[in-house]
């Protein structure tokens, strides 16, 4: 091959295998790849009702589980991060509530029961007015009902 040649095979690859590091990392501003998720962790509390509408604004979902696999993964992410879950106040806020119908939780964004049962055991307990669901870490990051003003952290799922 000539010189000229092998710079343009040279080039070519570093393109091909700048654009493949891009599709693995590639989320919004603010927003870290985890897996296939773009998540964005706000340590800032908010009711349920303003860390919806936040992730919302961001073009975003509050979280929700896909399986034990993805609830692992973020567990391990947020331990990482050094988030502390020894007590309740810092659980974070999924995407699940039962604010339009009592008694059947459902995805916010989906309208849809979530896809994995992820109830830490005894509840929902639905004790108060509890409509709105966290993931509580000093319960392995379990759903827990709380009531939705209920100032709490968040994540949210770009979409
Ligand atoms: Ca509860």
């Amino acid at each position: 091959m000539n010189p000229a040649l092998s710079l343009i095979f040279l080039f070519g690859l570093v393109l091909s295998f700048a654009a493949s590091a891009q599709a693995l990392t590639d989320c919004p501003h603010g927003f870290t790849a985890l897996g296939d998720k773009c998540i964005l962790v706000s340590r800032e509390k908010k009711s349920w009702y303003d860390a919806n509408r936040r992730c919302r604004a961001l073009k975003a979902n509050l979280l929700v589980f896909d399986s034990l696999m993805d609830a692992d993964q973020m567990k391990t992410y947020l331990k990482r991060q050094g988030l502390e879950f020894d007590r309740y106040e810092n659980a974070l806020w999924t995407a699940i509530n039962d604010i339009g119908r009592n008694g059947e939780f459902i995805v916010e964004h989906t309208g849809n029961p979530m896809p994995f049962d992820n109830w830490e055991i005894g509840q929902p307990d639905r004790a108060g007015n509890q409509d709105c669901v966290a993931t509580y870490g000093a319960n392995e990051l379990r759903y827990h009902d709380f009531q939705c003003d209920f100032k709490l952290m968040y994540v949210c799922i770009g979409v």
